[in-house]
């Protein structure tokens, strides 16, 4: 006779096994989260909803009762690069190779409301997306592609209402009327205000237009989801997943209540509000966040006291993780990208973007987004993930995960409510504070080996393998652009412009009419998504944001760690010889607001001991070279992780030697591919810091550069 097994006679067994109390394979998760090696019915005990089903209130287990038993995910690829002509042929391919939804990637230049002829976006057009200028591009991006059937989503948040309208307008000339349109419109601002960056006006007047969105499409498009509130941005920025839970969700509740603010019933606009997370390598974690999730937004949405239960649902897209990709041994990305689609669709997302592998150093080739496409077919064909409803729940350990996840999202969403909601939390900096305290906090485990990726900081390889990219001839996009640009301003009714454009103006100005509904008619007369942005600019001004950096987050995770002090050591004598700290500018220059990277190294930099001024966004070559010589730096570390840097740092070069301050050393770091090295060496960048750079390792490189500098 054997007793029953405890959880205690369980414990003397793991002693005995370790030599240690079981206590130590506890692992503190960055969101606070101790997971326990051991979960079991004990742990289930005081969670509710265990017994909800699919399709029910409060839909934990899912929105639709079937799920994909019913219908799988939508395999939706985001993608867009270079011409709307090359875009719409990548589009026309991955729909017959089954990809079955399409999600449109604008370029920087698109996103921040400038046409491509606009000087501030040289380096930016058709680059890190499609270069859309006007309803005459948006029509050759869908040419062929029957929009009465595909849903077509389109992530854009600055300039969302030029490139609604005009989505609009080529629906119509395509002869779909807008209520057959079926989609998606990202139409999130406040991330952009957190981390993404790609904002054009202010805060409040930004929430006018998301309002007026949601408004518009409520009305007269109702197949077309007005949002996709996206904490995706968080992650990527560094954020972790209970800050992403909590801060996407209390951006739901902000939206919903601006949307409120037009007269609308919640139960108009609620059924069509869609969420956007990112699945990174946690792979248990990211699947009870998504049942979280779900959780939380029907207790949210239940406040606003709507009559139809699909205003309670949360539905979501998905993408992998873009930072869990590395540049090193770059295959590796392959595997990880496929268990990140795994927990996404055990998770129960609704709609799914796989990343290629080489995307951590550039735009996917055809190669690259086949597997990643495949991936996905795969799951979906092969694996029999989609023939049971929700098939984590029961598991002691992902419910007691969804529930812990819960509790503390909903703990810091509360905080959110109690400063008074996410705009004045966003205004406040708080949780881009934290984010970016997070992210720091990540980069020093990395860096220290805590934290392991497999070919970066271990099992990394002696030489890497050569890797064929797709490169984008970014001066040949921008002719055709500006020619096609200058064609419909030849060719168009300046009367009609003028007015649709005073007329949206007005709107703007009063508050007293819909801005797509102006910006529609606007479209239909040619007027530019410049031109339109520009007419609302005129009634809002631009947004610019003053940059903060997080401080002792990164040293306090060295502490007394000997490399991190004999680095710190080194630079205070370094300093003593020169009279001064040594001062280092970090750049973001072009419309490239992917601000992670530069915020860490500023953070490091200026625990290491640094004086660090961080750059505004958005500078020009030549603005971010006078900044340089107001400061007096001895170092611009200019930041690129949009593709603009074999233009951009070369004209960083010129400029500041053009200024006489050509002994200001510039160095690159970011999204470099190797093949491009030579190429900025050859130009005047004396160093170039890739993807999975140790931070401690760039700072030496930093110093020694100096240091020759002041002998030479
Ligand atoms: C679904 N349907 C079903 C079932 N499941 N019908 C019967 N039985 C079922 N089991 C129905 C749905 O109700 C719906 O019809 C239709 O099938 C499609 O399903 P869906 O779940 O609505 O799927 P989809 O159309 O793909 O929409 C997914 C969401 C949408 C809702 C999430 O918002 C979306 O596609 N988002 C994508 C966002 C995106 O691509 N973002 C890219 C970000 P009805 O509509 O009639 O109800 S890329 C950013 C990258 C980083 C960066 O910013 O740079």
């Amino acid at each position: 006779m054997t007793d029953k097994p405890t959880i205690d006679s369980w414990k003397k067994l793991a002693e005995r096994e370790i030599k240690a109390s079981p206590d130590t394979l506890v692992w503190n998760t960055p969101e606070g989260i101790d997971v326990k090696p051991l979960y079991t019915a004990d742990d289930l005990a005081g969670i509710d909803n265990l017994d909800s089903m699919p399709g029910l209130a409060p839909f934990l287990r899912g929105p639709r009762a079937t799920m994909y038993t019913g219908r799988p995910w939508t395999i939706r690829q985001y993608a867009g690069f270079s011409t709307a002509e090359a875009s719409n042929s990548f589009y026309r391919k991955a729909l017959a190779a089954g990809q079955q939804g399409v999600s449109v990637a604008f370029d920087l230049a698109t996103h921040r409301g400038y046409d491509s002829d606009h000087p501030r976006v040289e380096g930016d057009v058709g680059k890190a997306g499609v270069a859309i200028d006007s309803v005459e591009d948006m029509k050759i991006l869908f040419d062929g592609i029957p929009l009465e059937k595909i849903s077509v989503s389109m992530t854009m948040n600055g300039a969302v209402i030029p490139i609604l309208a005009s989505f609009i307008v080529a629906g119509e000339e395509q002869g779909v009327p807008r209520e057959q349109l079926s989609g998606t419109i990202q139409n999130d601002i406040l991330k952009e205000f957190m981390v993404r960056n790609t904002y054009i006006y202010p805060p409040e007047p930004s929430m006018r237009i998301v309002a007026d969105i949601i408004e518009y499409t409520a009305k007269e498009m109702p197949k077309f989801n007005s949002i996709s509130i996206s904490g995706y941005h968080m992650q990527e920025a560094g954020s972790t997943l209970v800050q992403e839970l909590a801060f996407t969700l209390a951006d739901g509740r902000e939206y919903v209540r601006a949307a409120l603010t037009k007269g609308l019933n919640v139960d108009e606009f609620a059924g069509r509000l869609s969420f956007f997370f990112a699945i990174g390598m946690n792979f248990f974690m990211e699947a009870a966040k998504l049942r979280a999730a779900r959780l939380l937004w029907s207790r949210i949405m239940t406040e606003f006291e709507p009559k139809k239960a699909s205003s309670l649902m949360l539905r979501t897209h998905c993408q992998t993780s873009g930072v869990s990709l590395q540049e090193q041994d770059p295959y590796n990305n392959i595997v990880r990208t496929a268990f990140e689609a795994m927990s996404a669709a055990l998770g129960g997302t609704q709609s799914l973007h796989t990343n290629s592998f080489d995307e951590a150093i550039a735009l996917p080739t055809e190669f690259s987004a086949r597997i990643a496409r495949n991936t996905q077919l795969i799951l979906q064909h092969e694996t029999g993930v989609t023939k049971v409803v929700d098939p984590l729940a029961g598991s002691y350990y992902v419910e007691s995960l969804t529930n812990d996840l819960a509790e503390k999202a909903w703990a810091l969403i509360e905080e959110v409510e109690a400063m008074g909601g996410m705009t004045k939390a966003v205004a406040s900096g708080l949780p881009k504070r934290m984010i970016e305290e997070a992210a720091t906090r990540r980069q020093a485990a990395v860096d220290k080996g805590e934290e392991v990726i497999v070919g970066v900081n271990k099992y990394r390889l002696e030489e890497e393998d050569h890797l064929d990219i797709l490169e984008i001839d970014n001066s040949a996009v921008r002719l055709s652009q500006i020619a096609r640009i200058e064609r419909t301003r030849r060719q168009r009714d300046p009367h009609r412009v003028e007015a649709a454009l005073a007329a949206l103006e007005k709107i703007a100005r009063s508050g007293d009419g819909n801005m797509l509904a102006a910006a529609v008619e606007a479209s239909r007369a040619r007027a530019t998504v410049g031109e339109i942005s520009d007419a609302m600019r005129r009634a809002f001004g631009d947004h610019a944001a003053v940059p903060e950096v997080v401080e002792n987050v990164y040293g306090q995770a060295y502490d007394d760690e000997p490399e991190f002090q004999t680095l710190v050591s080194r630079l205070e004598q370094f300093a003593g010889s020169l009279g001064e700290k040594p001062r280092i500018m970090v750049a973001k220059l072009g419309q490239d607001g992917h601000d992670r990277g530069a915020k860490i190294i500023a953070s490091a930099f200026g625990d290491i001991g640094f004086e660090v001024i961080a750059g505004p966004l958005f500078q020009t070559p030549g603005e971010a070279a006078d900044t340089a010589i107001a400061f007096r730096v001895h170092v611009v570390g200019m930041s690129s992780l949009a593709a603009g840097h074999k233009t951009l740092a070369p004209q960083l070069v010129a400029a500041l030697k053009a200024k006489g301050a050509e002994d200001i050393i510039v160095v690159v770091g970011g999204v470099i591919p190797r093949q491009d090295y030579q190429y900025l060496l050859d130009h005047g960048v004396s160093a170039v810091f890739g993807p999975g750079t140790n931070v401690l390792d760039a700072a030496r490189a930093v110093l020694d550069l100096m240091e020759g500098k002041r002998r030479n």
